[in-house]
């Protein structure tokens, strides 16, 4: 038997509140509702998906850094981080695996802040605005990519 790829999901901080506050901003599905709609589609994809949230930096360099061995390919949504984190964006340059960011939100409808990302010039695509159907399509282009 040929051993399953892992796509490695990173969620940022907050995002454990997901569907639990501002539902006009972020929609009313929870985290949890997330990872498992991505474990279900990682099945229909021959995949297996290991989900990660921390409120915490450093906890997230911990968990790129962790993958870089073992993931074939990487979703992360690094919320506010996105606008302000070199280590982030450091750990992002060890992976050799496509990574794919997502934002739930339009960004660039949002304030002038959201639309500066460290982190973009390191992924390779980005998908923003799309609610959490975001997070499944870009399992399906990683699905295609690796
Ligand atoms: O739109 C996105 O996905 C963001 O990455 C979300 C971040 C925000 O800082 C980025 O600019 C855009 C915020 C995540 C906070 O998530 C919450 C979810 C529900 C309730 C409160 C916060």
């Amino acid at each position: 038997m040929t051993e399953q790829k892992k796509i490695m999901v990173i969620h940022g901080p907050n995002l454990n509140m997901l569907g639990k506050r501002e539902p006009e901003v972020y929609g009313t599905a929870t985290l949890e509702d997330v990872n498992r709609m991505l474990v279900q589609r990682a099945t229909e994809l021959d995949l297996v998906v290991e989900a990660f949230q921390s409120n915490h930096e450093g906890e997230l360099v911990d968990a790129i850094q962790a993958a870089v061995d073992t993931c074939r390919g990487m979703i992360i949504n690094p919320a506010a981080y996105t606008h302000t984190s070199v280590a982030i964006k450091d750990a992002l340059i060890l992976l050799d695996a496509p990574v794919i960011e997502v934002h739930i939100s339009n960004v660039y409808k949002r304030e002038p802040f959201r639309h500066v990302s460290m982190v973009s010039d390191v992924v390779s695509g980005k998908i923003v605005g799309l609610g959490v159907l975001g997070y499944k399509l870009a399992l399906d282009a990683l699905a295609e990519m690796v």
